[in-house]
């Protein structure tokens, strides 16, 4: 974004006068949401409708798969500041009346996993994970994982853990259907595989539990959508897969965070679902990003403050933030405190629309507000 170079050294400014007697602060969120997230680009999918469900068995030859692109290969959490994945990992989507449909490959020369128990953490294993919040609000979304034993977690989030939001593992998916197909076999170190696909059918009932707006989804509605896989370096003693000791998991995803943290909703991709032929509809880039990413910059540089000061700021000067008019379809935000925290809003002008107006809250809900009458 255009005012990041006077953003930084704003925040430099004010970290570097913070009184030398208090305590180190943690790293500056605004700086971390400036310099390694807000920059990168949420990837975007069209999702089509199918006539023929695909059969749910973890093998990905089903006629329903072949019209639907591959997502883009993941990449690391951190985005371009990390190598490369090992392995190619990758994803499709389908939908119908009835479910959303994903299938992923995961290249693997060591298939494994070992957690049978429902709703066990399951990322201590290689995983795939999937989260999904349909209105884009960064509050009551969903997350799945699975192991390439087929073991699932269903869980819900009120909101981020960095809001408060507790991990709700009772949630579950009524009606969930998932697969596992192996390329080798599972557990055995003594021979090298060539990986393993998974095919989810979640139903739209269970998605629109918290959707806050129609499901299945309207032709052309864009869902916030975050992909991962989780992948532990193994060493074999005994026979069997072992995790290498002291050393920390890979986060490969499809749309990359920046940051090591999947519970930044705001950072993940968006799934366009379509009812038209295959090939036949664009991808539209959310026209509320200027919106989303000025309000993140005060939402980050609140936290920042308060970690310093102990409360919200009331003025964009105080966060080391502009406050003059600048070109573009966002206007300067405006801070409103509150009995709880405080909201920011701020308007966007798109051509040929009328005004709306944005907002965040210091627990990170961010939506339109309504119009006025
Ligand atoms: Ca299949
Ligand atoms: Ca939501
Ligand atoms: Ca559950």
């Amino acid at each position: 974004m255009r005012k990041s170079a006077a953003l930084l050294s704003a925040a430099a400014a004010l970290s570097a006068s913070s009184p030398a007697q208090q305590p180190p602060t943690p790293p500056g969120q605004l700086t971390e949401w400036l310099q390694r997230m807000q920059p990168i680009v949420p990837r975007g999918y069209v999702c089509q409708k199918t006539t023929t469900p695909p059969v749910i068995d973890g093998k990905t030859d089903d006629k329903a798969w072949e019209t639907a692109a591959w997502t883009d290969d993941f990449v690391d959490i951190e985005g371009d500041a990390k190598p490369k994945p090992r392995f190619r990992t990758r994803a499709k989507m389908l939908w119908d009346e009835n479910c959303l449909y994903i299938t992923a490959d995961l290249e693997e020369p060591h298939v494994w996993g070992t957690i049978t128990q429902h709703d066990a953490v399951i990322f201590q294993d290689p995983d795939f994970e999937v989260f999904i919040d349909p209105n884009g609000d960064s509050h009551e979304y969903y997350e799945f994982e699975m192991n390439a034993l087929n073991t699932g977690w269903d869980l819900f989030l009120p909101k981020p853990y960095k809001d408060g939001g507790p991990a709700m593992n009772a949630w579950e998916i009524p009606g969930l259907r998932t697969a596992v197909h192996v390329r080798g076999t599972i557990n055995d170190p003594s021979d090298t595989d060539e990986g393993w696909s998974v095919e989810i059918a979640i139903p739209w009932k269970v998605l629109g539990e918290a959707a806050r707006r129609t499901s299945p989804p309207a032709e052309g509605d864009q869902w916030r959508l975050g992909f991962s896989r989780v992948e532990w370096q193994t060493e074999v003693r005994d026979g069997k897969y072992h995790k290498l000791p002291k050393t920390p998991e890979n986060n490969w995803i499809w749309s990359a965070q920046g940051i090591i943290d999947m519970h930044r909703p705001e950072r993940w991709g968006y799934v366009q679902f379509t009812s038209n032929p295959p090939g036949t509809t664009s991808f539209i880039p959310d026209p509320s990003a200027p919106a989303r990413n000025r309000l993140h910059e005060v939402y980050y540089a609140q936290r920042d403050f308060r970690a310093r000061h102990q409360r919200w700021a009331e003025r964009l000067p105080e966060l080391g933030l502009d406050s003059s008019p600048s070109p573009g379809p966002v206007g300067v935000p405006i801070i409103h405190l509150t009995p709880d925290g405080y909201l920011c809003m701020v308007e966007l002008q798109r051509p040929g629309h009328p005004t709306e107006t944005w907002s965040i809250r210091h627990d990170a809900l961010i939506q339109q507000l309504p119009r006025k009458p």
